[in-house]
């Protein structure tokens, strides 16, 4: 009744933006994601049948506030799933996820725990029914299940069981990189969550950017087919504008930008002016991701390092989906 699995975090190049359903996490629309071999949770889960309550260590620290009731909440499904309600475990994570890089831990958190904990009590899943379950603790995890390129589909079916991510492509297709860009500046920030049901609530702007997706869904898969940069990078950068814009037409609006992510776009835009293939994408924070070919690393790295508000950068290729260790 003892498992430890390792998964790894993704970057979204079609974001997924906006419930339909919060309690069980549906979400409006497809996203399609690149796992990162860079950033990664490793998750012991034991079940032990004396235990009274889950207890959880995150780096070799007790837990006992909201991420805590997040993580036995998100157990209680899985007791569920094996009918066995009253079996409580030790957890132990360890996340090698820099908060500071601007990456939610929460995918590859919730992608190791649902693996190790399944495997734990023995439930014999298949990938997509794991990655549905995995859904449930936080939506961007359910396609750190799955190496290389991810597509969640956002299902019709009100009970949720459609909507679950799929493989589209495995790392090895395509080397493909990402310089993940850490800002210095700090600002309270707004939730994805919070941002995501705010846009959904109010923003006019929402429902375009929900018919907007099913055409960047369809080119950019076909680019990620033909390894086309070009095309791939113009849809990510394209749909990530599409996805911010919706939270200026919020009420109250927001925005997640700050002066030195503007500087960081302006950076790339000048890099394509300069035959510097590179493109951009910004998740529910300051910082930002750029996507760029192996042979630009030098160049990518040396321009983003020089911007002035930026204090690391840090390169990412293409990972694995979830192991079993
Ligand atoms: C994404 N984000 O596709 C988008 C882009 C942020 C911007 O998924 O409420 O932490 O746990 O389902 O997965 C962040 O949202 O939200 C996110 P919940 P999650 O990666």
């Amino acid at each position: 009744m003892k498992a430890t699995a390792k998964a790894h975090t993704n970057i979204a190049l079609i974001k997924y933006w906006g419930k339909r359903d919060e309690s069980i996490i549906l979400p409006t629309n497809n996203s399609l994601s690149l796992t990162l071999d860079g950033f990664y949770t490793q998750t012991t889960v034991e079940f032990k049948a004396e235990l009274k309550e889950d207890v959880f260590y995150l780096d070799n620290t007790i837990v006992t506030d909201g991420q805590y009731n997040r993580v036995t909440k998100f157990l209680d499904l899985i007791r569920g799933y094996a009918q066995k309600h009253t079996l409580f475990a030790e957890i132990h994570s360890i996340n090698k996820v820099p908060t500071a890089a601007g990456f939610a831990s929460s995918a590859s958190g919730f992608a190791a725990l649902a693996a190790a904990a399944t495997k734990a009590l023995d439930l014999k899943l298949s990938e997509h029914e794991l990655s549905r379950i995995t859904r449930q603790g936080s939506g961007s995890a359910c396609r750190s299940i799955y190496g290389g390129f991810a597509e969640w589909e956002k299902g019709i079916k009100e009970d949720g069981s459609d909507s679950y991510a799929i493989p589209i492509a495995p790392k090895d297709h395509w080397d493909i990189r990402v310089a993940a860009v850490v800002l210095s500046s700090k600002m309270k920030k707004v939730s994805s969550r919070e941002g995501m049901k705010r846009t959904v609530d109010t923003s006019p702007f929402f429902k375009s950017w929900v018919d907007s997706i099913p055409s960047d869904l369809d080119a950019i898969k076909q680019g990620i087919n033909d390894r086309n940069f070009e095309m791939v990078g113009k849809i990510a950068e394209a749909n990530c504008l599409k996805m911010h814009a919706t939270t200026l037409g919020a009420t109250p609006p927001f925005t997640y930008w700050h002066d030195t992510t503007v500087s960081v776009m302006q950076t790339v835009k000048q890099l394509r002016e300069h035959g510097v293939p590179a493109y951009f994408t910004i998740d529910a924070g300051p910082n930002v991701k750029v996507l760029y070919l192996p042979e630009n690393e030098e160049k990518i790295k040396k321009a983003l390092r020089e911007i002035p508000g930026v204090t690391d950068v840090i390169l990412s290729r293409a990972g694995q989906g979830v192991t079993y260790l």
